[in-house]
């Protein structure tokens, strides 16, 4: 078993990064650091990790600042002696990245080659230390009504969001077959649960109907996606990290396909009984809208190598994951007025207002 003592994550103030550092400190037996550096986007929240702060303050850092600085990166891999990287900092929305791929390309592709270029000056030689890279399955494409992405289907991304993890994968895997940087990869499908951005699918949902407000369905609402509680990605790249072989890259997926307009309707259901209402009230809030361009079909994830090798499974049962999800955005309402009411406001006035 592979052991750290200064783990850098990247991004750790969003959604999966903020829920990584909780459970690697709460529930993995790592003792050392953990310093995160994040830019505090849009999607960079302090808040998400309020209980990290408290509970490890001689064990928990944040660096604010960008994957993308050199001189910067390069002072906090020095300053903290930096053995071990997560590297999650990312623009994570396709939508966005539709609307302005420019920020996706710069903080994707250029980040991650400056995160990769300053490990390879400080880490020369050495074998004890690992970056691992947090990726997504959307890299492979669209499937049609059967199959499912192994390790070795070919990339095809279609979104800018998709091309610039996709660079970014390339990118990592060259710095291990050319300058030998000791690298994992994990490719994961749909993340849901606590401090999920409230622009993705899961909690805008769950916050428009508590607003009774109607809820955008995209194209036929047939689009496939695979469903994995962010606890259990958290615990896949985890065991990578401390267990996986170098070089190699890992799918990760909850073996739990939804059409979305059926999702929509079970969290429809399942936010209704939670608020005590009649458990179809919030059914006719549905709406078709325009799809999002090149909007991928489906994706669906074989995850037999993590399990067989590793002894990984996705462990939370939908229905829960849900249930939690649900009772969780609904306690904190708090929260979901605080990271709406800033930079994700004002872009959003700019983006949508005509609309
Ligand atoms: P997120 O958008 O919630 O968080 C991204 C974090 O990165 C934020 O804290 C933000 O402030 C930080 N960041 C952005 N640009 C930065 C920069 N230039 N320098 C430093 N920090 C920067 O994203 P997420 O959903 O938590 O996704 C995390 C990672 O996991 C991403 O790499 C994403 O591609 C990957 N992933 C996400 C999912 C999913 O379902 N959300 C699934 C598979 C893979
Ligand atoms: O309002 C909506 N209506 C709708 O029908 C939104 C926001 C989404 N959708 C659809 C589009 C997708 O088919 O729901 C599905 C899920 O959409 P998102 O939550 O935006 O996720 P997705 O585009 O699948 O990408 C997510 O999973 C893979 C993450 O945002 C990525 O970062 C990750 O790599």
């Amino acid at each position: 078993m592979r052991k750290f003592t200064n783990l850098l994550v990247t991004g750790g103030a969003g959604f999966i990064g903020s829920n990584f550092i909780r459970y690697v400190l709460n529930q993995t037996g790592f003792s050392g650091r953990i310093i995160n550096l994040d830019k505090l986007t849009y999607a960079g929240n302090l808040e998400n990790l309020a209980d990290v702060q408290q509970a490890f303050p001689e064990r928990y850092f944040l660096e604010h600042g960008d994957i993308c600085d050199k001189a910067f990166v390069d002072r906090v891999w020095s300053e903290y002696k930096v053995d071990a990287v997560a590297h999650f900092a990312a623009e994570s929305h396709v939508d966005r990245s539709i609307l302005g791929p420019g920020e996706f390309i710069r903080t994707n592709v250029e980040g991650t080659f400056t995160l990769l270029e300053v490990a390879r000056d400080h880490w020369k030689g050495r074998e004890d230390v690992l970056f691992h890279h947090v990726s997504t399955d959307e890299v492979y494409g669209s499937l049609g009504k059967t199959g499912y992405f192994t390790e070795q289907t070919p990339y095809d991304p279609r979104s800018p969001y998709s091309a610039s993890k996709a660079a970014s994968d390339h990118l990592v895997n060259a710095w291990f077959h050319t300058y030998h940087l000791p690298v994992t990869k994990s490719n994961c499908s749909n993340n849901y649960g606590p401090f999920h951005f409230p622009e993705k699918l899961i909690p805008l949902m769950i916050l428009k109907l508590q607003k009774g407000e109607t809820l955008p369905v995209y194209g036929d609402g047939k689009n496939v996606r695979d469903w994995l509680f962010v606890d259990d990605h958290a615990e896949a790249i985890w065991t990578v990290m401390t267990r996986g072989r170098p070089g190699e890259t890992y799918n990760v997926g909850g073996e739990n396909e939804w059409e979305n307009l059926k999702l929509v309707e079970v969290l429809c259901q399942t936010t209704a009984l939670a608020l005590g209402k009649d458990k179809d009230a919030f059914l006719p809030l549905i709406r078709f809208v325009p799809d999002r361009p090149g909007h991928d079909r489906r994706y669906a994830i074989d995850c037999s190598k993590i399990k067989k090798e590793l002894g990984w499974k996705p462990r939370t049962e939908f229905a829960q994951g849900l249930e939690k999800t649900v009772a969780w955005y609904l306690a904190h309402s708090e929260w979901v007025k605080n990271v709406v009411s800033g930079a994700y406001k004002t872009w959003m006035d700019r983006n949508y207002a005509s609309r």
